[in-house]
């Protein structure tokens, strides 16, 4: 049986076309140097398992006190039982051990197996369908003259996403550090211009501000299903659920979430058993892993519920494959000022091209399907722990 020989963390450089502002929200940039980090978990027969990561949830301490005590000499296909020991340890890590962290590892261990068995790891998830719509998912809006400053703007870019070939479209509206942002009446004017654009036919959702007032997202989700928009989403603070099944309780147009909140499969349970949302959500990197996103695809199915799997990459489409109660691919983010099909220098090729339908071929090739090209990554390494 192999075991888990090493577990490192390749910090290196690589360029950018977007940057993230005060509050965590990314807007176009000219292109910049960045540092962005791999993980890699390698066993005694040599395979490795890769995934892109953000160095500061696995930091030289969290990997030497936590995970290589946890996995080093450990089958890396028993994922339950890694995960699970590693889950188990967070309580007393008090929030040293992070959701993210436990879903990086998680998500190496996916990439090791597929690499493995020579098997793409939406295969090895039970191979739910092949292929999965995309929907556009726009940066949030920001005061970019021909960007997303306007409702205009907005329309003017849902168009050309449909021209893309998109079905559907989720707007992120504008949001502080941007002037005049939050606001009510211009999320509704941006999201009654973009439906006029696009007609009837093309499914639209909002995900506004996230911390208007119950009375303020009572009043967007009023005026979204009047617009007949498909879903509303954390137009509140998530921690609050029943905030949620306030809101959820008063509105036609599905509620859904949680989107950020901590606490894994157990906090997404928590949202169903209360009546917090009418789609459920999920993402790896979000409830800390392939792993416990599954189930929470399977707790929510078992509900009739839709649950929706939040942002891009290998790891949330590979994760598309274990389900159809997830309808979409979040492909994203988009602004008109960034050609998002363009392949950063680190990568061959893109994990998510979409075809001429809007939608996403799950890729063939072993593993989460990233074409990393380590050459280029080794000779831009600028440390590894
Ligand atoms: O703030 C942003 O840039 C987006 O809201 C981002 O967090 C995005 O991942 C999201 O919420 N998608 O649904
Ligand atoms: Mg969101």
């Amino acid at each position: 049986m192999a075991t888990i020989e090493s577990l490192a963390v390749t910090v290196f450089t690589t360029v950018a076309r977007t940057a993230v502002d005060s509050h965590g929200h990314r807007h176009p940039a000219a292109p910049h140097e960045v540092r962005e980090a791999l993980l890699t978990v390698t066993d005694s027969d040599g395979v490795a398992g890769r995934v892109l990561v953000q160095p500061d949830h696995l930091r030289p301490h969290v990997l030497d006190k936590y995970l290589r005590p946890a996995l080093l000499g450990q089958d890396p296909l028993d994922r339950e039982r890694l995960w699970t020991s590693l889950a188990r340890k967070q309580r007393g890590a008090h929030g040293g051990l992070t959701d993210r962290a436990l879903g990086f590892v998680d998500l190496a261990l996916w990439d090791l197996a597929g690499h493995r068995l020579g098997l793409p790891v939406w295969k090895l998830l039970g191979g739910a369908r092949s292929e999965v719509p995309a929907y556009a998912s726009t940066m949030c809006g920001d005061e970019t003259p021909g960007g997303l400053a306007t409702p205009a703007d907005f329309a003017a870019f849902a168009v050309q996403l449909v021209e893309q070939g998109y079905r559907a479209i989720k707007l992120h509206t504008w949001m502080p550090p941007v002037a005049g942002a939050p606001s009510v009446a211009l999320d509704i004017a941006a999201c009654t211009a973009v439906r006029a654009a696009v007609g009837p036919d093309v499914e639209l959702m909002l995900d506004a501000n996230h911390w208007y007032s119950r009375t303020e997202a009572l009043k967007l989700g009023r005026a979204l299903q009047e617009l007949d928009y498909y879903w509303f989403e954390e137009p509140m603070e998530e921690a609050s659920i029943s905030s949620y099944r306030w809101l959820a309780d008063q509105l036609d147009i599905p509620v859904i979430g949680p989107e950020t909140s901590w606490g894994k499969n157990f906090t997404r349970a928590e949202w169903v058993t209360s009546g917090a949302c009418d789609i459920l959500r999920t993402g790896t990197t979000d409830v800390g892993g392939i792993t416990p996103a599954v189930r929470t695809l399977h707790l929510a199915e078992a509900f009739n519920l839709d649950c929706e799997v939040h942002g891009n990459g290998s790891g949330n489409l590979a994760l598309l494959g274990a389900t159809t109660n997830g309808r979409w691919y979040e492909r994203g983010l988009l602004h008109p000022h960034v050609d998002f099909d363009e392949v950063p220098p680190h990568l061959r090729s893109a994990v998510d091209p979409i075809d001429k339908h809007g939608v996403v071929r799950f890729p063939e090739r072993p593993g989460l399907g990233d074409d990393f090209d380590l050459d280029w990554i080794a000779s831009h390494t600028l440390d590894a722990s």
